[in-house]
């Protein structure tokens, strides 16, 4: 029998591209988002390919979380793969000038949806002895850039969870992968900038930034290892980018 995987954020970008990679291979897929009809439509358009079960919720929810993942049928509840990807940036100013809603907004996504999704589904994982968790993190993870403070303090929270998962989690053979990327283009710059599409496309000008079906590929890589690799830790950067400030720009 494949795989079940279950991606959150997969209505756009990472999660979407990885959606629709993993389908291409077999994978049995639970996709999870917010967007009922991008979700719906993306079903549509894979379940030719695979089995697949949508899950909307929002990861800030708690409770929302757990019964979701809760009502899952008998069939669909051993999850084999866990892609923590949901998360956004909302903003970039400097701290003193930093809107609390959006400071909100990335801890209560980026870290406590994390948690939250992450806790409705590792007890099944340890009770089994097997499962494999990817967490999206960042080269924000990695890297404090300035106007980027709090999402980078929610992604150094991914990388430090990674961590923590990674040991304790080693007792029970659970593979622990946080894939770290840096600029790709998605809608990310369009949500950080709430919506204005000419600032959201310069972020992406003047080089060629990662698409998301180069994380979806480097996902589908880490989770078809050998059962005796994981992959720990990694950052992929774009080959313009050498740090999270440096992009060799051709104006
Ligand atoms: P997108 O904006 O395209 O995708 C974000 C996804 O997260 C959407 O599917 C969105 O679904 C979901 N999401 C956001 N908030 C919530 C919520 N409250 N509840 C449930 N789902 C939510 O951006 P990316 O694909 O780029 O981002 C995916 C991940 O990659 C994020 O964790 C991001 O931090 C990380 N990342 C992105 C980089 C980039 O340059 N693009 C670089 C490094 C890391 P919906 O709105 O439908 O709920
Ligand atoms: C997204 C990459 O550099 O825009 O995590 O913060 S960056």
């Amino acid at each position: 029998m494949s795989r079940i995987v279950l991606i959150t954020g997969a209505t756009s970008g990472i999660g979407e591209a990885t959606a629709r990679l993993l389908a291409k291979h077999n994978f049995r897929l639970i996709v999870c988002g917010r967007r009922e009809e991008r979700l719906s439509q993306l079903v549509e358009d894979i379940k030719s390919q695979t089995d697949v079960v949508q899950l909307n919720f929002d990861v800030r929810d708690r409770n929302a979380v757990t019964e979701a993942i809760g009502t899952l049928p008998h069939d669909w509840s051993d999850i084999d793969v866990l892609v923590n990807n949901a998360g956004n940036a909302h903003g970039l100013s400097p701290v003193e000038e930093g809107d609390l809603d959006d400071w909100d907004a990335m801890i209560d996504i980026n870290v406590k949806g994390l948690l939250y999704v992450s806790k409705a589904i590792i007890p099944g994982m340890t009770q089994r002895s097997a499962g494999h968790i990817i967490n999206i993190g960042s080269i924000a993870g990695k890297e404090v850039y300035p106007n980027g403070n709090v999402y980078c303090a929610s992604k150094h929270a991914v990388d430090a969870i990674n961590k923590g998962m990674l040991l304790d989690l080693n007792q029970y053979g659970i593979k622990v992968s946080a894939i770290n990327p840096g600029l790709v283009a998605t809608e990310f710059s369009l949500v950080r900038f709430k919506g204005d599409e000419d600032r959201a496309k310069t972020v992406y000008e003047g080089y060629q930034a990662l698409k998301a079906e180069d994380i979806a590929d480097i996902i589908h890589f880490a989770i078809t290892r050998p059962a005796h690799v994981n992959i720990s830790d990694l950052v992929v950067l774009p080959t313009a980018q050498a740090s999270a400030t440096v992009v060799n720009k051709k104006a």
